[in-house]
């Protein structure tokens, strides 16, 4: 199987994701150390400094950021031409060009943040040399003159990371929001609290952290196994808000929006054992769950837990701007609610039928908390199930047909992202177990992961606008350090970039190995410990 001529022509670039055309040309354009960047406009100037900062290490130049000057042979410029006008979600247009020729590169875009995708592909036109984090000898650091014009097939391109099953320090969390950027993901999605650790600090509660951070130990190997073993540690971690507000930072200079989840009800041990009054026995406090799999735990259908939750989320919002916030929902066992006095009697106050109807009173009550601060709630698609309060957005997991939650929920009118576990679970075996280090279990090799249809071919045309994008999941119970995370999300992440970004069929999945090729060459200037495959 030959690619195709389209193929041909890009492969040489080896750009991932693809963009939508490019036109190669004859000659070239070398950076040197004087080479200037021209920005004009304010966007274009705080692009301009990312771009900087992103040369820097590699070529060891320091490029003067010039504002407002009339262009020059030689500069490297960018053009800011419009505004930053979002969507109701915080969304921009992030369309752009790139023209390269040997006397001058022009990125363009109506605003800063198609500025900063332009920049991520400019990276990619030089050797991969250019990813390495020291400076590198004997290199030319020459662009092939080329024109590129680009914009996303999807809105939300999103990469998951749960840092409660296992911590991650702030520079793994910079460190795996900047590979996404390169990719041009747009969304971080932070899984910041679960049952098996409590990672953000809340002023107001302080014993979240003191207490629900630190679990006594962990179980060691499969939790399947059985006997269950556990280690002898303590294990804990947490983010302080200002390293919150670090984060958050590091993200928006590099144009990706972080989205905070705060599960509940479920997944909400940790929180439990440090506030034993938010579950449903009275003096039982479960403590921080050492293993992994579904808690029994869950929060109490009590207005002084609602008002709780609402006292987290409202720091929870003045540390993070995004419009979304994610409050979980998922795996929500009813055993201690069907077995509690009080919650069925909330149950017959509310007038529900069960206890699919109480979660979605929580739900509710939680979703109108938010959208009174201007906020959109996102739940996982088990939200669906009791019905959905008005505006919220549904993150997809499960296998989605016209039934299933996530068709019901387009079918009432409401966005939707597509996370699905069989496409994007990069806690998932990638290759045969048998020589792959311990992972959950699962199988999802690139190649499933390049087939993924965000918006699959059952949706009716009026629905194809509410899937606002896609996103792959890093869940972490199996995942112990960032070496593992970079293992198990590249380069299953680089195909599923492509899924969100690229339009559909403009490439095989043949062509995608091919430009994997050289892609892999700036993955290991970047010291990404990439799986081998494919
Ligand atoms: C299900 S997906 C979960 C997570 C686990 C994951 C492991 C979802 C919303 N909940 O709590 O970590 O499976 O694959």
């Amino acid at each position: 199987v030959f690619p195709s001529s389209s193929e041909r022509t890009i492969m040489p670039l080896s750009l991932i994701p693809l963009p939508v055309s490019v036109e190669e040309r004859p000659g070239n354009f070398l950076l040197e150390k004087t080479t200037r960047l021209v920005a004009h406009g304010d966007g274009a100037a705080e692009a301009a400094r990312l771009l900087a900062k992103y040369l820097r290490p590699a070529t060891g130049y320091s490029l003067p950021v010039v504002v407002g000057a009339a262009p020059a042979a030689g500069d490297i410029v960018l053009n800011e031409n419009g505004h930053d006008k979002a969507d109701a979600l915080g969304f921009v247009d992030e369309s752009h060009s790139l023209t390269v020729t040997s006397s001058r590169v022009e990125l363009s875009a109506a605003n800063v943040t198609g500025l900063k995708r332009a920049i991520q592909t400019l990276r990619q036109l030089f050797p991969p040399a250019i990813f390495a984090e020291k400076k590198q000898s004997g290199v030319e650091w020459r662009l092939p003159a080329v024109k590129v014009s680009d914009r996303p097939a999807f809105r939300w391109r999103g990469l998951h990371f749960d840092v409660a099953r296992h911590f991650f320090p702030v520079a793994d969390v910079e460190r795996f929001i900047e590979l996404a950027a390169r990719h041009k993901f747009n969304v971080f999605h932070w899984h910041l609290t679960d049952d098996q650790g409590w990672r953000v600090e809340i002023r107001k509660y302080p014993r979240l952290t003191a207490v629900g951070s630190v679990r006594p130990c962990t179980c060691v190997g499969h939790l399947s196994e059985s006997p269950r073993r556990y280690d002898d540690a303590p294990y804990g971690g947490f983010y302080t808000q200002s390293d919150v507000k670090r984060v958050v930072a590091f993200a928006a200079e590099r144009g990706v929006t972080v989205v905070p989840e705060i599960d509940m009800p479920g997944h909400c041990q940790a929180a439990i054992a440090a506030y034993p009054e938010l579950g449903n026995v009275p003096g039982a406090n479960p403590g921080v769950r050492p293993h992994w799999g579904i808690s029994q735990n869950i929060l109490s259908p009590e207005p002084d837990t609602l008002k709780f939750m609402e006292n987290v989320l409202g720091e929870v919002i003045r540390l993070f701007p995004s419009r979304c916030i994610h409050i979980g929902g998922d795996e929500a066992l009813k055993y201690e609610w069907d077995n509690s006095v009080a919650a069925q009697r909330r149950l017959a106050a509310i007038g529900g039928r069960n206890m699919d109807d109480l979660q979605a009173w929580f739900i509710g009550k939680i979703a109108a908390f938010l959208r009174a601060k201007g906020r959109v709630a996102i739940g996982w698609d088990e939200i669906v199930s009791g019905g959905l309060p008005a505006g919220a957005a549904v993150m997809n997991w499960h296998e989605a047909s016209p039934n299933s939650p996530m068709g019901r929920a387009l079918a009432a009118g409401h966005l939707v992202i597509n996370a699905t576990a069989a496409h994007a679970y990069f806690d998932y075996y990638q290759a045969d177990p048998g020589h792959e280090p311990l992972a959950i279990g699962g199988y999802l090799p690139c190649e499933k992961v390049y087939a993924f249809r965000p918006a699959p071919e059952w949706l009716k045309p009026a629905q194809k606008s509410l899937i606002l994008g896609g996103q792959g999941q890093v869940w972490t119970e199996y995942v112990p350090d960032l070496a593992r995370a970079e293992y198990m999300a590249y380069p299953r992440a680089c195909a599923l970039a492509e899924r969100l970004w690229s339009p559909e069929g403009a490439s095989t999945f043949r062509g995608f190995v091919d430009r994997l090729a050289t892609h892999r060459e700036r993955l290991n200037a970047a010291g990404v410990h990439a799986h081998p495959l494919p």
